[in-house]
């Protein structure tokens, strides 16, 4: 049988991670993050697929062509658009696929304005504050439960 793919995805201006506000969301690449993943993956015997973008209807499309795909899960940080797209949370939720949701910050700590997320109550599972390491703790738990639904 072959291992589940899942879907890492990473929202706008996730592509400058590293270079600028170190303070807030770490010296950590997002390369580094994804080759973090891709070591992470290979042990837990998942693969893993990673798609970027700045723009919402990419990251639609991404979300509909992986369900079309088979892709069993998605682990996702949509960057500022947890707290603005409509239509990216109805991308996810028209899959109905497992999600991860992660963010490198601790929002909660921070501006009212990034306290809502319009994925939030879709997912699975919650991760923030932890940096680079709430995204293998995501793709951990995801992996566990994508595992799991298929030998059940
Ligand atoms: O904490 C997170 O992971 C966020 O999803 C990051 C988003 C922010 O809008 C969310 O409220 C929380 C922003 C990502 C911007 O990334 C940058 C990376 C380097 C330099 C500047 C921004």
């Amino acid at each position: 049988m072959k291992p589940p793919l899942l879907l890492v995805l990473h929202g706008p201006n996730l592509n400058r991670l590293g270079q600028r506000e170190p303070d807030i969301y770490g010296k950590t690449t997002l390369e580094d993050i994804d080759g973090m993943l891709r070591d992470e993956a290979s042990m837990l015997g998942v693969s893993v697929e990673f798609v970027q973008s700045n723009h919402e209807g990419v990251l639609i499309d991404a979300i509909h062509h992986a369900a079309d795909r088979g892709v069993a899960g998605i682990l996702m940080n949509p960057g500022a658009f947890t707290h603005t797209s409509v239509a990216l949370r109805d991308a996810v939720a028209a899959v109905g696929l497992p999600l991860v949701e992660v963010h490198l910050s601790n929002v909660h700590r921070r501006e009212p304005f990034r306290h809502h997320s319009y994925f939030s109550d879709l997912a699975l599972a919650v991760l923030c504050g932890l940096g680079a390491e709430g995204y293998r703790v995501g793709l951990r738990h995801l992996a566990h439960h994508t595992l799991a639904a298929r030998s059940a």
